[in-house]
């Protein structure tokens, strides 16, 4: 039985540090969670970073200098986020690829997320998926609904399998206008991946215990950290990113199905 493939998302575009100071928003603040979310059991980071003044930017030499850093300083995969902040223009996310992370998102269709729309009409998901063939980068398909399953299969058939051969698919669940981050809806949506594909899971918010034992349940993989929830326990605010992935962990661990190692992530994932 394979091991689990964990992800930490450890920054996302919309926390405010002022009022999340464990978040980590610094080159500095980023590696060090890194390496001790290594430690904890992650193979790979998501990464979205911030400027000067702790605000989300797609600044291509500051992610030219992330992936660097993260390199130099852990194993992860550096996945970088090519979804950005809702206000990221879509030139500037296609740019993100300027930076030659090893991976990164690829959002299958629009969804209102909270008062905001997230969007990704087909134009943008087609280009983005096609400069991923091009540059080699390996794309992780970031579903927010069901109908976002059916732009995956639309995707694959006119443009064929991704870089690095293999589908990985990611279920973002719980976003207040995606779908609900509950087991039933978990099941739906990986009873209508493609073939072959294989999931992670992450569940917004008051979603993430529900989101990650049914993902454990349904041997899929799991997405924790800080872009997706801020609170460890009701009343108890995240104390940083590794206790999230260590919990994650140690759930795997008793599930039988262990953190996999960023090198067997790598081969999973048709990372060169
Ligand atoms: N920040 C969200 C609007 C991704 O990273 O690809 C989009 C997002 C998805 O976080
Ligand atoms: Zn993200």
């Amino acid at each position: 039985m394979t091991g689990t493939l964990i992800t930490v998302a450890a920054t996302g575009a919309e926390a405010d540090k002022a009022q999340v100071p464990a978040l980590p928003v610094t080159l500095a603040e980023l590696t060090d969670t890194a390496v001790a979310c290594q430690q904890a059991g992650a193979a790979v980071i998501h990464v979205h970073i911030r400027d000067d003044d702790a605000k989300p930017t797609l600044d291509v030499g500051r992610l030219k200098d992330t992936v660097a850093a993260l390199r130099a300083e852990t194993d992860l995969i550096v996945q970088l986020s090519t979804g950005g902040a809702v206000t990221d223009s879509f030139d500037a996310r296609l740019a993100v690829l300027d930076a030659e992370p090893d991976a990164c998102s690829l959002t299958c269709g629009t969804v209102n997320f909270g008062d905001d729309v997230f969007a990704n009409p087909w134009g943008f998901i087609k280009d983005l998926y096609q400069l991923t063939k091009e540059r080699g980068v390996v794309p992780e398909f970031e579903l927010f609904d069901l109908g976002h399953v059916a732009t995956l299969h639309r995707l694959l058939g006119e443009f064929g399998p991704p870089a690095g051969g293999h589908v990985h698919c990611d279920l973002v669940m719980g976003v207040p206008g995606g779908m609900p981050g509950d087991v039933a809806t978990l099941v739906a949506a990986v009873h209508a991946l493609p073939d072959g594909a294989t999931w992670s899971a992450t569940g917004i918010g008051r979603t993430t215990l529900p989101v990650l034992l049914g993902a454990l349940g349904a041997g899929g993989h799991l997405r924790v950290g800080m872009e997706d929830t801020l609170t460890f326990a009701r009343g108890r605010p995240v104390t940083g990113n590794a206790e999230l992935v260590r919990r994650a962990a140690d759930l795997a661990t008793l599930a039988q199905r262990p953190p996999m190692a960023p090198a067997q992530a790598r081969q999973f994932l048709g990372i060169g």
